[in-house]
């Protein structure tokens, strides 16, 4: 049974249990994402935005092979400098677990154990998609068919464009998956608020954006919602900047001919090189960003709750 593996920190349990709104954080944006110290200054202070703005946080993680949902200070500090945390995206969490292995949780393992505990509403900085050339290569993230059916809603500043992101928003429409933009007419590409990709739905406040996720799972339509939330205006970088950067970074990768799960994180390390630390400061202030926002619907989806009858919600078996 799940619940043998799963351990939920106090605090959260309570605010669930009491119907109080959680949001869930990942950490292969810790362990992977940015580097040390600045990912642990991040974690900790996404947190305290999420209790800011009326939520309990729940950084999720898989520690000595226990699920964790919901870590302390000192853990968040201990996935931020050990070196032997493993990316753990759907398919790797049985060995992890039954290894005792430490396992920094992607969007996807996130969703899952966010899911397990009963929480609706994750924040993080960018899902992952179908790469550029997956024609060739397959490369399309877990994170897409996690979407695809796993019910929790997803704050993200959309996704970078080291993806495709027309097939990432093709994909997502094959798959049922509604991507909202959230106070924008297009998908935002993480680092800037523009992609030039148009969507089909923009949503303006929490409120809205909460009733369209409680309707959603209210007719038994499992699986995710995107709320595609741009960067604020202020740390949005330039288009050309970035886009170099990422251009010369995917052809540096495609040289040293680096594959599968390593390929996000070499990115992400080498965009930040390449533009002297700008996209680090880029990708912090959208993640917190999405952390308010996120907190926010939490918020919103639990009052909704509360005037519900029956609680039809799909639970985890
Ligand atoms: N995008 C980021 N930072 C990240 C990731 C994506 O800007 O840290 C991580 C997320 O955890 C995401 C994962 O779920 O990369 C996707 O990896 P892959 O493409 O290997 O599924
Ligand atoms: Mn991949």
């Amino acid at each position: 049974m799940y619940k043998d593996y799963l351990d939920i920190n106090p605090e959260v349990k309570q605010a669930l249990d009491n119907n109080q709104a959680v949001v869930a954080l990942e950490s292969t944006i810790i362990s992977h994402g940015m580097p040390y110290p600045q990912n642990v200054e991040t974690a900790l202070k996404v947190e305290e935005i999420v209790r800011k703005n009326g939520a309990v946080p729940a950084t999720i993680a898989i520690l000595n092979g226990r699920i964790k949902v919901g870590l302390t200070k000192e853990e968040i500090e201990y996935l931020g400098k050990a070196q032997n945390v493993i990316k753990t995206s759907r398919r790797d969490i049985p060995i992890i677990i039954a290894k005792k292995l430490d396992g920094a949780t992607t969007v996807a393992t996130t969703m899952i154990f966010a899911h397990m505990a009963g929480i609706k509403v994750f924040a993080t900085g960018g899902i992952g998609g179908v790469h550029r050339g997956a024609q060739e290569t397959f490369d399309i993230s877990a994170d897409l068919q996690e979407l695809a059916h796993t019910s929790v809603a997803v704050v993200c500043a959309g996704a970078k464009s080291i993806l495709d992101l027309g097939l990432t928003l093709e994909y997502l429409e094959t798959f049922g998956v509604p991507v909202i933009g959230f106070g924008t007419d297009e998908l935002p590409a993480f680092y800037t608020r523009k992609s030039g990709f148009k969507l089909e739905y923009r949503v303006d406040d929490v409120i809205e954006l909460a009733r369209i996720i409680s309707v959603k799972w209210d007719l038994g339509l499992t699986g995710g919602v995107v709320v595609a939330n741009p960067i604020p205006e202020a740390y949005s970088m330039d288009h050309e900047v970035i886009n170099k950067a990422i251009e010369r970074a995917v052809k540096e990768a495609e040289g040293l001919g680096i594959q599968g799960k390593e390929i996000t994180p070499f990115l992400l390390a080498k965009i930040k090189d390449i533009t002297g630390g700008k996209s680090l400061e880029a990708n912090i202030q959208l993640v917190f960003n999405n952390a308010k926002v996120a907190a926010q619907l939490a918020k919103e989806m639990s009052l909704l709750d509360l005037g519900k009858k029956d609680k039809v919600t799909p639970q985890f078996l």
